[in-house]
């Protein structure tokens, strides 16, 4: 789809490519290589061809300019986790051992509706009654009553924002009531007695008020912690996307290390994915962040990516560097993003926008020419991304429920001709492209899992002959499961996985539930975990001052729903049929206090902008916060979502602010923007 002076028409794959590559070479030429930005959507680790060939174009492309999903809601996971453990994301995070755990605090996640995320899992609903069923606890801790808290055995409101003196305090009290105990992690650790040094302030009654949690409530939780058979404290969007993002994500580990919960069954543990991307990415020990700063705003790089929140300055403020051209695959930053205002100028004041999505909406309206690539009921998938997080170990293969229409390219096509066109290669055939691909792939495998790794004697030419000839994401995943943990190994354990054998295990492959591995996983260059590193000890500082009191004003959260992912699930009319979701939770005591009526209208304002909402009125939050979803504001002129446009509904992030952020990480904070509420008319 190509834009013109009158709207958009249909051109055919050929003649796109062309101007794509010919305009972006152009900008390139002229601007250098920073003048592209790539921005990678939350949908891309859903499509295989997408995630594995999104390096292929990075590496085309050659820009520092790359924002992602992840850098909107899990940089801080990515830092503390790469910090602590000296590993790359997904690769050092420690996923809850739900299926036998005996203790399950959940801190700012709602596994219900969301199902699970950094903890994947089918039947979320399911796995947490389980727990209370062999007798566990699941402990909720949420500004909001949710679907998660229903089922839960307890649940306690908590000031937004104020999760990591929280969790610092269940801390303090494992070292005053001397319950620390490193189990796995004994003399594996450093740091510890910075720890001690550093939670001495943070009793629990000096953060209760802070926090909104009873002082007596945050001893027993932490003396459950520690007494349990096994524990697990499992933090998401709620720890992550705030004020304090790196520092409550740090919290949540504390906890499980110092209660002897890292790496033990019931415990928090490492998946051992059967087509680990590391088998093809070898990397070095440790981890580092800020090897640049981003251009405008100074904010730290992290795994090469800049946060997203640095989008909107980067294509806005001129000079050298300055984005002109931007890349968006799958994602719809102006309705996802922080500050949407402020994000539809720049994108409407780009020289060229390209758009790999299958939906004319409200960001790819901007687009000069929309790439559309199939839906996820066309192409098959393996979950090489999720598997990384996943409450067991299991392969499956998924294949296509419905057939393409005839002259449809998959995402891994448009990549690669994207690809090749910014790497001089147009006129070379695309299997000639691709086989330069593998071969790239398999460099890596090579490196990681050769006379070094797990296959010893493992050859290019081995790797290269064994995959065939058939181009696309396939022969990746083969390669990746057969150099895994399961593989074959190309012929050196013969009963091994291969791609063949996952796909014809109709229903997968189970390889049982988490087992320990943590001396495979601490990468960092001491050998040891570090307790205390400096990223999150200098931002102490700044979270003490925000513990003196506050001013009384609202601060808005957002709401995930079951029949949403973010914001592109409006248009399928089963989807959307009902009442309308898109409404702002107020607490009745704040209902009462300022005039607010069940089905009546609020203006909700904060620094960047303002919306007027539908106002339902709840028992279920925090007084003092308000709730809206995200995605939602169907309603921008020229976009092409006819049922989206009947159910519009409102745009939270008119509202959140692109320079609220995590000062550790740069995270943009999405929960805990102040507003104030007033009754609209
Ligand atoms: N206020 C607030 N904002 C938030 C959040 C929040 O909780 N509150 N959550 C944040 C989080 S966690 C995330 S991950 C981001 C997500 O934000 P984004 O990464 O922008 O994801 P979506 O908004 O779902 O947009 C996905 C785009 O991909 C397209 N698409 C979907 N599937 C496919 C496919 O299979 N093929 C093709 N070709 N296109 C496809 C859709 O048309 C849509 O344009 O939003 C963030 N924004
Ligand atoms: N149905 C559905 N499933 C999804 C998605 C979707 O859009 N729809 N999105 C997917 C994506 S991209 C992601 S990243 C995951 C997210 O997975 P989750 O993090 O489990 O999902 P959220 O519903 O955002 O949960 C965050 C919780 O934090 C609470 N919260 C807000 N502020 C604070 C705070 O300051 N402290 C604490 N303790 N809690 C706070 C919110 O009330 C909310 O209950 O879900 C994934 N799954
Ligand atoms: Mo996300």
């Amino acid at each position: 789809m190509r834009r013109t002076a009158s709207g958009f028409e249909e051109i055919g794959w050929d003649e796109a490519y062309e101007e794509v590559g010919a305009r972006l070479f152009e900008i390139r030429e002229k601007h250098g290589n920073d003048a592209i930005g790539l921005y990678t959507g939350n949908p891309v680790v859903h499509d295989l061809g997408a995630l594995l060939y999104r390096p292929v174009l990075q590496r085309a492309l050659a820009t520092r300019s790359l924002f992602n999903a992840s850098a909107i809601d899990t940089l801080p996971k990515i830092v503390q986790t790469g910090l602590m453990f000296g590993r790359h994301f997904p690769l050092g995070v420690p996923i809850p051992d739900i299926d036998r755990t005996s203790y399950l605090l959940v801190i700012g996640a709602n596994p219900v509706i969301s199902h699970g995320s950094l903890m994947t899992m089918p039947d979320a609903p399911g796995r947490l009654k389980r727990v209370l069923e062999r007798g566990g606890k699941v402990v909720v801790i949420d500004p909001r009553r949710t679907e998660t808290a229903r089922i839960a055995s307890e649940h306690h409101f908590i000031r937004p924002g104020s999760d990591a003196a929280f969790l610092l305090s269940l801390v303090h009290v494992l070292f005053d009531e001397d319950l620390v105990d490193l189990g796995a992690a004994k003399d594996r650790v450093s740091g510890l007695d910075t720890v001690r040094a550093i939670v001495r302030d943070f009793a629990p009654g000096a953060v209760a008020e802070h926090c909104g949690i009873a002082a007596e409530t945050t001893r027993r939780i932490a003396r459950e912690i520690a007494a349990a058979e096994s524990a697990a404290c499992y933090g998401r969007l709620g720890t992550c996307v705030q004020e304090f993002g790196t520092l409550a994500s740090w919290g949540c580990d504390l906890v499980n290390i110092l209660t002897g919960n890292l790496d033990r069954a019931g415990g928090v543990m490492f998946p051992n994915a059967a087509a680990p991307v590391d088998a093809a990415f070898p990397r070095g020990k440790g981890f580092e962040i800020g090897r640049w700063k981003s251009r405008v705003s100074g904010q730290p790089e992290v795994e090469g990516m800049i946060p997203s929140s640095t989008m909107a300055e980067e294509m806005l403020t001129p000079g050298e560097g300055q984005v002109r051209a931007m890349i968006l695959l799958m994602t719809n930053p102006v309705r996802s993003a922080a500050n949407s205002a402020q994000l539809e100028e720049a994108f409407s004041k780009l020289d060229y926008l390209v758009a790999v999505d299958f939906y004319l909406n409200e960001s790819t309206r901007h687009a000069n020419m929309i790439l559309p690539t199939p839906s996820p009921l066309e192409y098959a998938n393996y979950e090489v991304g999720l598997y990384l997080l996943s409450v067991r170990n299991v392969a499956k293969w998924s294949w296509p429920a419905v057939p393409s229409p005839p002259d449809t390219q998959q995402t891994w096509e448009v990549l690669l001709q994207l690809s090749a066109r910014l790497m001089g290669l147009g006129g070379t055939p695309l299997r000639d492209v691709d086989a330069f691909v593998v071969h790239g792939y398999a460099e890596g495998a090579v490196a990681a899992n050769g006379d070094n790794g797990r296959w010893a004697g493992l050859t290019l030419e081995e790797v290269t002959q064994q995959l065939g000839a058939d181009p696309g994401p396939e022969r990746l995943v083969d390669m990746l499961l057969r150099v895994g943990p399961y593989g074959d190994g190309f012929g050196r354990n013969p009963d091994g996985l291969t791609l063949e054998k996952v796909q014809a295990a109709r229903h997968g492959i189970d390889f049982g539930p988490l087992a320990p591995r943590l001396d495979e996983v601490i990468h960092t260059e001491s050998g040891r975990i570090d307790l205390a590193p400096p990223t999150m000890t200098e931002d102490l500082g700044r979270l003490r001052t925000r513990m003196t009191p506050r001013n009384s004003g609202f601060v808005l959260i957002g709401r995930r729903d079951l029949r949403c992912s973010n914001s592109f699930m409006h248009n399928l009319p089963a989807l959307v049929k009902g009442p309308d979701r898109c409404t702002l939770h107020v607490s009745r005591e704040d209902a009462v206090r300022i005039g607010l009526e069940d089905g009546g209208a609020a203006r909700v304002t904060s620094r960047v902008g303002s919306v007027v909402a539908p106002v339902e009125v709840t028992d279920d939050l925090m007084p003092g916060v308000v709730s809206l979803p995200h995605g939602w504001g169907h309603d921008a002129p020229g976009s092409q979502l006819r049922v989206a446009q009947a159910h519009a509904g409102v745009n939270t992030n008119i509202l959140t602010d692109d320079r609220a952020y995590d000062a550790a990480s740069g995270t943009a904070v999405l929960f805990g923007t102040p507003v104030t509420v007033v009754p609209e008319a």
